[in-house]
């Protein structure tokens, strides 16, 4: 089994599809492809049908969607416990990890993943309040009903979907409840997590797309240039 991924550092969706590969010990390999360089966008198409990643490919099964790729392989490996064992909580999972899918676009488009940065301040704490505030309610919810630390008591795949809401709190020193950062410092002590930030550090590669200052520097521009117009 083989996991084709981006940029440790950058690659929010192929963090949480990795984390279950790893915390849950199923062996894989790892195949990185870039978010920046000469083509990035070729090379990726050529390896993923949806021409995003992650993806996972098992012998001759090839499955791109973060979510289907936790689907898989909670149905190839059932004892794992990747979701909850209880059917209701089960649910409860799902639905938190699809809400977490298909929403929070404010806070991932103002506080882009980026593990190895330190940008407090750098966002505007008015765009990102709605969803924080959304997170807050469902971390605390699931987190009183299950004792923590983890959202559903031990790590599920409902965590690995929220790991890099985790990391944008912390690399924008975004306010959140004492509740939320003690769940964000479960995520940072999650031992297959610290392995990711190792090696995420590390990486010499700049995704411009993907930095704060340039985003704002090109929304900057972009506003002067429409005034300039008007
Ligand atoms: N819906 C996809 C989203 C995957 C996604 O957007 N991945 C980013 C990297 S974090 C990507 O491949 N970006 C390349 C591009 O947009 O061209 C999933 O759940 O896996």
């Amino acid at each position: 089994m083989k996991l084709i991924f981006a940029n440790k550092n950058y690659s929010s969706w192929s963090l949480r599809a990795w984390l279950v590969l790893k915390h849950f010990n199923i062996p894989f390999d790892e195949d990185m492809v870039l978010l920046n360089g000469e083509g990035w966008r070729e090379t990726i198409r050529k390896k993923s049908p949806s021409g995003k990643v992650p993806v996972l490919v098992d012998g001759d099964v090839v499955v791109p969607e973060t979510i289907a790729i936790i689907e898989y392989l909670n149905d190839k490996y059932p004892a794992k416990g990747i979701w909850p064992s209880n059917r209701v909580e089960r649910a409860l999972a799902r639905a938190a990890a699809a809400e977490m899918h298909g929403g929070f676009t404010a806070l991932r488009n103002e506080a882009p993943m980026n593990l190895r940065a330190s940008h407090p301040g750098k966002v505007d704490p008015d765009l990102v309040a709605g969803d924080l505030k959304r997170i807050e309610r469902l971390w605390g919810d699931l987190i009183s009903r299950s004792g923590g630390p983890y959202l559903f008591g031990s790590f599920t795949a409902a965590d690995a979907m929220f790991a890099p809401v985790a990391t944008r709190i912390r690399t924008y020193d975004l306010a959140v409840t004492d509740l939320a950062m003690e769940y964000v410092e479960a995520i940072y002590a999650l031992p297959a997590f610290q392995e990711w930030l190792v090696e995420a550090v590390k990486e010499p590669w700049t995704v411009e797309q993907d930095e704060i200052d340039a985003i704002l520097a090109a929304r900057k521009l972009a506003n002067s240039e429409a005034a300039g117009r008007a």
